[in-house]
């Protein structure tokens, strides 16, 4: 049996900085309504919109006060049944971010749960005495740096945050919880839907006692539990975020006969520039061999078995042209070779906004100019250990989760069109030569490579479906793969560098499927590349 959702193309809205239409300078749902048509042309099938719920934005959005109720910024209930209704008219589904490992403090639960130790709503978090000492029971560390307990003077003890002291996490092992978690996901499946985007899921079967956190004993049963109680038998998509997630766990989630999800984001990729063992603070250059092995690892392991996803950003994640590409002399070529590279594998593909015109990372120079509590927690931290703050800023550049957060950059309008107001984050200044009115006049923009790949993929079975089998290449830093299906072949083939190689195309290729370089042309023997050239032959 096949679903849509193999044959999709995600776009991910990050509402903040989608597009204001108020402004106010924050980005709202009336704004991404506007943008829809602009969506549609691109050619997506399905928004992940990051949280839209009622939020004090302690982390944007991922601490939520009222799932069933709209952030205020955003607009209303009203707004948000138009998107869905909007973006049906156009073909567009719209994918729930569901953030259940934890709520806000500021949600009703929470509000309830730290009155006494007998509040119905107690258990539905995680306490612990103080140690001896009046310590925190342990020492599980919170990802935005610091203790992963918080201590509550009301009833003298410690509560759980795996993030940020504002968003306590939620004890899964109560029936009650889950139970009012099913109940808020029907809620929104009723409105017309097409999924979820589940944040962190593989937490929620943690034992923080035993410092067990990721893939915990009861996640795979409380995700069958989940399915059954809700999306279940109704052709919606499901991708659960799992940073722990190995080939074989990636199966349990997405073996369809398991009754759990349609897929994961697994993170493998992204962990290839820190070193071994340490932060993703703590840099080292991408090695092109590894990152082959890992893509050829995961469209092996999931060939026929589960599904993957295939992304290069997110909200979390640093702007790709900076980071592997080369946004200074090379941007629209790396960008599109980066494109293809990754559209034309095996898997449900994902466009971040603004990496459909090659966005790139906002330069910063000092703290005061950040806004993500995970990148200023470390800096404090960091900062205390005795770190120089140029590496802590050079870090913060290179991976902090404000580059990719910047407004989108539409047009050479003040502010590029995001807002009429101060914005509630820097535009880049980049966006008088990078913007969408710029990419929508020039023929041979981003913009138009990756509505080709999205039309590929919804035009040929071979994208789909087809088997993936690297090549062989002399040179270590080209990329080159096979798909193959029913006799048909086609070869990818990207210099995944900054400087001019060759490679050896042993067959005569039929056709030219998309290229970056657009006035070669191609025959069977040696290839002259250009720097992050790609381009993709119909063998046979
Ligand atoms: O991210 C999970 C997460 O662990 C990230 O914080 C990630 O580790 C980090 O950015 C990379 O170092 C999800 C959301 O995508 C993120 O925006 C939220 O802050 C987080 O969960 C908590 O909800």
């Amino acid at each position: 049996m096949t679903s849509w959702w193999q044959k999709a193309v995600v776009y991910q809205v990050y509402p903040r900085s989608f597009q204001d239409s108020d402004g106010d300078g924050i980005g709202d749902l009336k704004g991404i309504i506007s943008r829809l048509d602009y969506l549609e042309k691109l050619g997506i099938d399905a928004i992940w919109l990051s949280p839209v719920y009622k939020s004090p934005n302690d982390d944007n959005g991922y601490d939520i006060s009222d799932y069933e109720d709209i952030m205020d910024e955003f607009g209303t209930m009203a707004d948000m049944d138009e998107l869905i209704a909007e973006g049906h008219k156009r073909n567009i589904k719209i994918i729930m971010d569901l953030v259940v490992n934890h709520t806000s403090d500021e949600h009703a639960w929470f509000v309830e749960a730290k009155q006494s130790k007998d509040n119905p709503y107690r258990d539905y978090y995680v306490w612990a005495d103080p140690d001896a000492e009046g310590n925190p029971p342990n020492d599980l560390g919170s990802t935005f740096s610091g203790s992963a307990w918080e201590y509550s003077e009301l009833t003298g003890q410690y509560y759980l945050h795996l993030f940020s002291k504002k968003q306590p996490d939620l004890n899964w092992e109560n029936e009650k919880v889950r139970h009012a978690v099913y109940d808020m996901m029907n809620f929104w499946i009723d409105k017309g839907i097409g999924g979820f985007r589940m944040d962190v899921i593989d937490l929620v079967g943690k034992k923080p006692f035993e410092k067990i956190t990721g893939n915990g004993p009861k996640l795979h049963d409380y995700l069958q539990e989940m399915h059954h109680a809700t999306f279940g038998g109704k052709d919606l998509m499901t991708v659960g975020e799992t940073w722990g997630a190995t080939p074989e766990i990636a199966k349990l989630y997405s073996k369809p006969e398991r009754d759990e999800l349609s897929m994961v984001f697994q993170f493998e990729h992204s962990g290839l520039d820190q070193q071994p063992w340490k932060d993703k603070w703590d840099l080292q250059d991408l090695s092109i061999p590894a990152l082959k092995e890992v893509f050829t690892k995961w469209q092996t392991e999931l060939s026929s078995e589960g599904w993957n996803s295939l992304f290069w950003n997110n909200h979390d994640l640093p702007r790709i042209i900076s980071r592997w590409g080369n946004d200074k002399d090379y941007r629209v070529e790396s960008g599109k070779m980066l494109a293809i590279l990754l559209h034309l594998q095996k898997g449900t593909p994902y466009i971040y906004q603004g990496e459909e015109i090659g966005m790139v990372n906002y330069p910063v120079e000092s703290i005061d100019e950040v806004d993500d509590i995970e990148s200023i927690n470390m800096y404090n931290d960091r900062l205390a250990r005795d770190y120089a703050k140029e590496d802590i800023l050079k870090s913060i550049n290179a991976k902090g989760r404000d580059n990719a957060r910047t407004p989108m950059q539409w047009d050479y309008s003040e502010n590029a069109g995001f807002t009429t107001g101060t914005p509630w984050l820097h535009v880049n200044p980049n966006y008088h030569e990078i913007n969408v009115k710029q990419a929508l006049e020039d023929s041979n923009s981003l913009f138009y490579t990756y509505q080709k790949l999205i039309q590929l993929r919804h035009d040929n079975p071979i994208v789909v479906w087809g088997d993936f089998t690297l090549v062989d290449t002399a040179d270590e830093n080209v990329f080159a793969y096979y798909r193959e299906l029913d006799g048909q072949k086609w070869l990818v083939v990207t210099n995944f560098q900054a400087k001019k190689t060759s490679f050896e195309l042993t067959e005569e290729p039929k056709s030219t499927i998309i290229q970056n370089y657009n006035d070669k042309t191609y025959q069977k023997g040696q290839l002259d590349l250009e720097p992050y050239e790609a381009v993709v032959f119909e063998i046979k």
